[in-house]
């Protein structure tokens, strides 16, 4: 999901047929319900004029909304691709997040409602997670972790999650978090290109009613030295699996925490010092470890929080996505808590052990703000609408969606069985690297039409330019771009200054290129069209065709690789891959269910192609390069079914007319 919500993902049986009908054309708008609009948090547009006019202005009233152990000298120092913001100001993420709501007499208010997939359930108030919090500040340090080291944490869904995370930003130590659902290997690399000091994870977690592993991925990560920043592991006990402990190495949470005092002195940090770093993948194999901020980032995550979600004092938002990808850590994580929010957490996936799963919290929790993805929302469409129907979804007043692009379909799904047509829905554009919501509907302000993620939010300047960086008249596709720095923008690729700019700002200088096609309407509503990269977008994920690539041609019997996005019903993007083997090794189903966990265990599972598809040459281009698009064409002709395929007489006929032809374009 969008990233990463619990996603309905190896839910279907194999052969299932699932067919979305795609709607002709959704010509349906929604205004803000009028009861509705007269209560928002954002009920003038005058927002949108106002941030215009003085967009430095606009961010410091919001910045004037955190607490500051010194103000700010400056709003924005803009060179581009360098944005300072806030500089000279100091203040600390977790104390915002916990220590002044308890200052306000807010200490009882809950925090977060977990719910574990066995059904186990820890309910947090704020007062309890600053405690929690500041013990497990202490326990960091006594592991040696200082102010500037990198954490990385790989942990299931669990509070202990959350705590990890906001130690880090307490003690000012960078956390990197990786996916639980990566590999080991994916693991290893990041934790080296970080230089991580410290692994925070657990035994394991539950998925799909199992318990799954997470220390044995730590421990064949960091076999032989192959990470030799780590000094320490700490180990969270979830499901009472036998792990192994290194000597000398390894620590229980619960020998070392549990005992730690409660107080920890917060950090000073500046606003420019570094929050976290966030892997995720680009166009070449290498992941890039995106660079978030203290200051910006925080101001950011909350304000789109509070306007986005509309979000008041009694409100209990359920993010249903997972921690590890950025859309928990701002909008699970940050912005909520900085806002004093109360959430709700899970753990496990949507079906487990029933399709009503979330529609059972939705009506326990009373939850009144439902933000997940399109690929979940597919997945219950395909369990079908009397799994919520048995629920009182009562309580829920907005949506949204992130991750992908929603088809009008699910939108008007979702609109119609969870939203009970009384909610609006809020489609929200953005991306790990924006930090924070940057194209999105203003719930109580804006008409929203299913498909768009309609406007930008006040202050982001999004326009739609052709090749050459010119803006396309209304109704016209082109690249989307964003023309202004925003707050909570990333400061950089870590460790590859020059990786930042090339990918990101050297197609049209000065302004940022995030990848994505787009088209705006004769409303200037925006319609986003997909990634124009060698990214794809498989279940809100983004994975790279390159690293998919990488991984194939790793294996022993795999001479060459190409990998492309199909379209699929469920997962909105699917990896298909086609594979020239080295001679002597036998083309079967078998061998092509043994690449996939190849893939699998070299990335994690959501990157294992749906089809492989052996083939005795591959299209090229004079100079070399694969021609994806007729890969697509020809994955996208074929029944894509959850098999191994052999490259038949004509795909083989095509590949090879089309290599003859040689033609010099992708
Ligand atoms: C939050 C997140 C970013 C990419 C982005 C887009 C796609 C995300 C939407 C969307 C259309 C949306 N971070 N994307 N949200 N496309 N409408 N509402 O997803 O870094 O993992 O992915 O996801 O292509 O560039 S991410």
């Amino acid at each position: 999901m969008a990233e990463g919500q619990a996603t309905g993902r190896g839910a279907m049986a194999p052969g299932t047929e699932y067919t979305i009908e795609a709607l002709a054309s959704e010509e349906r708008t929604f205004p803000p319900p009028p009861g509705f609009a007269a209560q928002a948090v954002a009920n003038d547009r005058g927002i949108y004029a106002r941030a215009e006019a003085d967009l430095e202005g606009f961010w410091a009233e919001e910045a004037a909304r955190l607490d500051w152990f010194t103000p700010w000298d400056r709003v924005l120092d803009w060179n581009p691709p360098d944005a300072r913001w806030f500089d000279g100001g100091e203040l600390n993420v977790s104390y915002n997040c916990l220590d002044r709501h308890v200052a306000a007499g807010r200490g009882d208010k809950v925090a977060f409602y977990w719910e574990g997939e066995p059904g186990d359930q820890r309910v947090t108030t704020y007062a309890q997670l600053l405690d929690d919090v500041g013990r497990c500040a202490n326990a960091l340090k006594a592991l040696g972790v200082r102010r500037g080291d990198r954490v990385a944490i790989y942990m299931p869904m669990i509070p202990e999650m959350a705590v990890a995370m906001l130690a880090c930003a307490r003690i000012g130590a960078p956390h990197t978090v990786v996916f639980g659902g990566f590999s080991a290997e994916a693991l290893r690399d990041r934790i080296n290109d970080a230089e991580a000091k410290l692994v925070v994870t657990a035994d394991g977690g539950y998925r799909r009613g199992k318990p799954s592993g997470l220390k044995a991925p730590v421990d064949a990560a960091l076999a032989d030295g192959a990470c030799p920043s780590v000094e320490k592991v700490l180990v969270v006990r979830r499901t009472g699996q036998d792990v192994t402990m290194a000597d000398g190495r390894d620590v229980w949470w619960h020998d070392l925490v549990p005992g730690q005092d409660a107080a920890c002195e917060p950090e000073r940090m500046a606003s420019e010092d570094l929050l976290y770093l966030l892997y995720t993948s680009g166009t070449t194999a290498k992941p890039k470890g995106i660079v978030h901020t203290t200051a910006g980032y925080l101001v950011g995550v909350s304000a789109t929080h509070r306007y986005v979600f509309d979000i008041k004092d009694d409100d209990v938002y359920w993010c249903a996505a997972d921690l590890g990808w950025v859309t928990g850590h701002s909008y699970i994580l940050y912005g909520p808590l900085a806002n004093g929010s109360t959430g709700v957490m899970y753990e496990g996936t949507p079906d487990h052990p029933a399709p009503n799963r979330w529609w059972d919290i939705v009506e326990r929790y009373k939850v009144s703000v439902l933000y997940t993805a399109p690929t979940a929302i597919r997945a219950h469409m395909k369990w079908g609408p009397q799994h919520a129907a048995k629920h009182d979804l009562s309580s829920l007043r907005l949506l949204g969606s992130v991750g992908e692009p929603i088809n009008p379909e699910a939108w008007i799904w979702y609109h119609r069985h969870i939203g009970g047509e009384r909610c609006p829905i809020v489609d929200t554009w953005w991306q790990t690297e924006t930090g924070a919501i940057m194209i999105s509907p203003l719930p109580g302000l804006t008409t929203t039409k299913p498909g768009s993620a309609t406007v930008p939010f006040p202050g982001v300047d999004a326009d739609v330019v052709d090749a050459d960086g010119h803006s396309v008249p209304k109704g016209q596709g082109g690249y989307l771009v964003l023309r202004k720095p925003w707050p909570s923008m990333l400061r950089g690729i870590y460790g590859d200054p020059e990786r930042f700019r090339e990918t990101y700002w050297s197609r049209y200088p000065g302004l940022y290129f995030p990848g994505d096609g787009a088209k705006r309407d004769e409303d200037g509503y925006f319609w986003l069209m997909g990634r124009v990269d060698d990214v794809m977008n498989v279940s809100g994920h983004r994975l790279s065709t390159t690293e998919i690539e990488s991984a194939l041609v790793s294996h022993d019997a795999v001479a060459e690789a190409a990998v492309v996005g199909v379209a699929d019903p469920l997962t909105g993007e699917a990896p298909a891959a086609f594979v020239i083997l080295k001679l002597g090794a036998e083309p079967s189903p078998g061998f092509g269910e043994h690449l996939r966990q190849h893939v699998a265990a070299k990335i994690g599972p959501i990157a294992k192609p749906k089809t492989v598809m052996f083939t005795p040459d591959l299209p090229k281009t004079r100079s070399g390069k694969i021609m994806r698009r007729l890969l697509r064409d020809i994955a996208a002709g074929r029944a894509l079914g959850d098999t191994t395929t052999l490259a038949d007489a004509t795909v083989v006929e095509q590949i090879r007319d089309a290599s003859a032809a040689g033609k010099d374009e992708e």
